[in-house]
């Protein structure tokens, strides 16, 4: 017997500053609804879904920004969207920015993603790991991309939760860039990665990076799928968002490291696919079988070091 998940990356369109909590969670219960009636058992939503992307914002006072994140979740702003999926047998995966303060005081913010079954049952909340951008202002930036400020690095790196009839795991959006987030998940035999995303086409640092900005993100996602014989769900946030272009492009990569569907708009936007989770094993059981054929005795740069030595 196949096991068949059916999942949606529910693309959005812009998010702009004046929108309220209410006005976007009504955008995602649509999708949600759409995506239920097309067969999703499984909704995935973009990184920071409930607001624009404030990053692109520095403030001197932090907590002036302290608006644009969860303390809770659900909260009264997204109760109806948990309420609504779990009324309809369906699970979401949606990111968000969460400050988080813990019974010693201490304050912490992290960019997350949280994963409910189809039950309403929360599976994990996922903190992203690699956080890009800059710490302080760069006033000289047509605009700002100040993660390294608004958020920390999470400690705990990738997990992998059995979930929807199989392994699933999370990544967030620079996540995906990075070999190390899909391996450290194929090595705890992950089948399916969700992953959110909001990717500016001007990258400020290289704009010769611009025009790549399709390629690196289809390039990443299906050597990540392919090379864990894994299914990849990258989800945008795109559009003409507060002025900065964004991405769109959001897709579902199978194990083989084809894509399957493709958003064709920067709007609000179904992608959706029936997947074979058992599709892995081709890959994880012959030419990926790491257990055989893969040699950490000789990749332990990759844990003892992290910038490039010259030897
Ligand atoms: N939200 C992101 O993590 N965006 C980065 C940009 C800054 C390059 C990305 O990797 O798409």
């Amino acid at each position: 017997m196949t096991r068949l998940l059916t999942v949606a990356a529910a693309q959005l369109g812009p998010v702009q500053r004046h929108h309220t909590r209410a006005e976007v969670v009504d955008r995602l219960i649509t999708l949600l609804r759409d995506a239920h009636r097309h067969g999703a058992e499984l909704v995935v939503y973009p990184e920071l879904a409930l607001t624009t992307f404030f990053p692109r914002w520095y403030v001197d006072d932090i907590a002036e920004a302290d608006h644009w994140y969860e303390t809770s979740m659900p909260n009264d702003d997204t109760q109806a969207l948990f309420d609504e999926a779990t009324g309809l047998g369906v699970g979401i995966c949606l990111g968000y920015a969460w400050k988080e303060t813990r019974d010693d005081g201490s304050v912490h913010r992290w960019n997350v993603q949280t994963l409910v079954e189809r039950d309403g049952r929360t599976v994990a909340t996922y903190k992203k790991t690699h956080i890009p951008g800059h710490e302080h202002h760069e006033p000289d930036r047509p605009f700002q991309h100040a993660e390294r400020y608004y958020f920390e690095p999470s400690p705990d790196g990738f997990g992998v939760w059995p979930a929807f009839g199989g392994r699933i795991g999370m990544m967030i959006c620079n996540d995906r860039r990075w070999p190390e987030s899909y391996r450290v998940m194929g090595l705890q035999g992950v089948e399916m990665i969700l992953c959110g995303y909001n990717t500016p086409i001007h990258y400020v640092p290289d704009p010769s990076q611009d025009i790549l900005q399709g390629f690196h993100n289809a390039l990443v996602m299906q050597s990540g799928a392919y090379q864990n014989g894994t299914w990849v769900v990258g989800v945008a946030k795109g559009g003409v968002e507060e002025g900065v272009d964004s991405l769109g492009q959001s897709m579902i990569v199978a194990p083989s490291g084809q894509i399957v569907a493709q958003a064709l708009t920067t709007d609000d936007e179904l992608v959706i696919a029936r997947c074979d989770l058992d599709w892995c094993a081709r890959y994880t059981g012959t030419l990926f079988d790491f257990d055989r054929y893969r040699r950490p005795e000789v990749y332990t740069r990759i844990t003892a070091q992290r910038g490039v030595e010259i030897t």
